[in-house]
């Protein structure tokens, strides 16, 4: 009779359920389970730092609709995975973090690296739980997977005592555990998707909204043939963006805030009234409006405003029975209409206010322009990853998606680090297409050293470094001498030569003219690089510098 480890059993067990990629940091008491994982097949991704192997683990997650793990050691190893364990909480996406942990037998003792990490993770876990022997391994890697996967998605907590990891029984005595059916389907309630359809009809200004959720339940089909059938106007979240093409004719994003600001009936699709939504409150929104809302977790509806009507089921499945009910019944709040008019003329007057500054020339740049020229020079199924504060907010207004699952930023929780683990899970799930990481300086410091990880395994990421000195923009000129402003980083980095140690492709580009070149040499050569756009410190402290141009 053989005998097997307990990380044997772990890689054995995640291959079962369908795990592709893990990513960690290795130490004790985990190298072996990173070892044997190698042995079954799955590709092990070394990073730097903990939080970029989570990061790259929920992106994994919720770009190939499979479960991704994160593999840590104990105590700082995973409580650095902390933060972006609860990004993954706040963004609804899966993740498997194994925390490896110390001896049971040394625990209160002051054992190496002993931590209270249960504790820590359990308040934005979908389910934690200590794995209490190798026998039982299999048990908990599915229990895991179904909640990480079923429902609302979420991240979720295995925690390894060392001697679990290490010690052997013999192969018989194992529980093993078939893989999980892909997630259900729930439908709604059939008198609410009839219900959801009469109050789409009585609305003067209706507006969907689309969510991450619509891109994580692959519903793109269903909400595309919807708002073509409807000619609804829409408006995506920041990651639903690309569930439809962004260059749709119905998009309104150009004219979000008077969309918000007017709209009398809304129908999230999988999007969440949170902040990013302004609440669904006035000012930003009408106090009057009306809420139809669709999502897989009933307790999400009515979150801040109560709806008229609820839909709890699964996007793709409840996006058919409306399409379904608009077969039956067909009806169309089409273009030819005062709303329809007014969302067409504002949102061509903020493109106006904005063309001016997608074409100018001054050095420094501003943002728009850099922007632009990357807009233009990456193909139409390229990833963009984005993190920042104005690098990322103006970069979703002037970088477009057209397919789904293909925009990744800082979400739900607004975190900075997010960005190099999610560009090296959108290239390793992707690796024929262009990735393009539009990072803010500050952003790219949370993370930077994750440029030796693309090195490391060859992945062509181009890496964008928005330079404007600081947090929000830092200082013009170097005075050590002088009080330092809390937002300023080092004046005029040369943030490419970081990924220039490690064998990347560096560009420091200052004149505008020089950006499209420096773009279209990094995307073609399909090696890792990194662009330095210096901008001008100022930038976004004056938005209104053209105004002058359209008063
Ligand atoms: C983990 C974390 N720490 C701190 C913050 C606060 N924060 C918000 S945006 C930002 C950085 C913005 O600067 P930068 O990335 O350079 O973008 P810019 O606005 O300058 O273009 C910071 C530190 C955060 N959101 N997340
Ligand atoms: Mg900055």
């Amino acid at each position: 009779m053989a005998a097997i480890d307990g990380a044997t059993i772990t890689a054995r067990a995640l291959k079962e359920q369908g795990v592709q990629f893990v990513y960690g940091v290795v130490g004790i008491p985990v190298t072996t389970i990173a070892a044997a994982c190698q042995k079954e097949g799955i590709t092990y991704i070394g990073t730097r730092h903990e939080q970029a192997a989570a990061y790259a683990a929920q992106a994994t997650g919720y770009l190939t609709g499979r479960l991704a793990v994160a593999l840590t050691v104990s105590g700082p190893g995973m409580l650095n995975a902390v933060a972006a364990f609860a990004n993954a909480w706040s963004n609804c996406w899966p993740m498997l973090l194994i925390g490896g942990a110390s001896d049971s037998d040394q625990r209160g003792q002051g054992a190496f690296q002993e931590a209270p990490q249960l504790e820590t993770i359990r308040p934005f876990a979908k389910y934690a739980q200590l794995v209490d022997s190798p026998q039982r391994i299999p048990y908990y890697i599915e229990q895991a997977a179904r909640s990480a996967l079923y429902g609302r998605p979420g991240p979720v907590y295995l925690e390894y005592a060392a001697e679990t990891i290490l010690n052997s029984v013999e192969e018989e005595a194992v529980r093993w555990k078939p893989a999980i059916p892909p997630a259900p389907r729930p439908l709604a309630d059939p008198q609410a998707v009839r219900d959801a359809v009469a109050a789409l009809k009585t609305a003067q200004r209706p507006l969907v909204i689309v969510g991450k959720g619509a891109a994580w339940s692959r519903a793109e089909a269903e909400v595309r043939e919807f708002v073509d059938r409807t000619m609804l106007p829409y408006l995506a979240s920041p990651m639903g963006k690309g569930v439809i093409p962004d260059d749709h004719d119905q998009s309104v994003a150009a004219a979000r805030t008077f969309a918000l600001q007017n709209t009398d009936l809304v129908f999230l699709v999988g999007a969440r009234l949170n902040w990013i939504m302004h609440f669904g409150l006035p000012p930003r929104w009408s106090p009057n409006v009306r809420v139809i809302q669709l999502d897989i977790a009933a307790e999400e509806i009515g979150t801040n405003v109560p709806a008229e009507v609820g839909l709890v089921g699964d996007i793709k499945a409840v996006m058919g029975q409306i399409n379904a009910e608009l077969e039956r019944e067909p009806w169309q709040f089409g273009k030819e209409n005062d709303w329809s008019y007014a969302l067409k003329e504002k949102s061509e007057q903020n493109q106006r206010n904005t063309e001016p500054m997608l074409h100018a020339s001054q050095v420094p740049m501003g943002y728009y322009r850099p922007l632009r020229e990357i807009r233009d020079a990456i193909p139409n199924d390229a990833l963009v990853v984005s993190e920042g504060a104005s690098t990322m907010d103006i970069g979703r207004q002037v970088l477009n998606n057209f397919r789904p699952r293909h925009r990744l930023d800082a979400g739900s929780f607004g975190t900075m680090g997010v960005g190099l683990g999610f560009a090296l899970a959108a290239q390793l799930c992707n690796p024929d297409k262009v990735v393009v990481d539009v990072e803010g300086d500050a952003g790219f410091g949370f993370d930077g050293m994750e440029v030796e990880v693309a090195c490391r395994y060859g992945l062509p990421i181009v890496f964008v470094v928005f330079n404007n000195n600081g947090i929000g923009g830092g200082p013009a000129e170097f005075h050590p001498e002088q009080p330092m402003s809390p937002n300023a980083l080092y004046p005029l980095a040369h943030y490419e030569k970081v990924i220039e140690a490690f064998g990347g492709d560096g560009y420091y580009i200052e004149n505008p003219d020089d950006l499209r070149p420096a773009l279209d040499k990094a995307i073609a050569n399909r090696r890792p690089a990194l662009i330095n756009v210096v901008i001008d410190p100022e930038a976004r402290r004056r938005p209104q510098q053209f105004a002058w141009l359209t008063r």
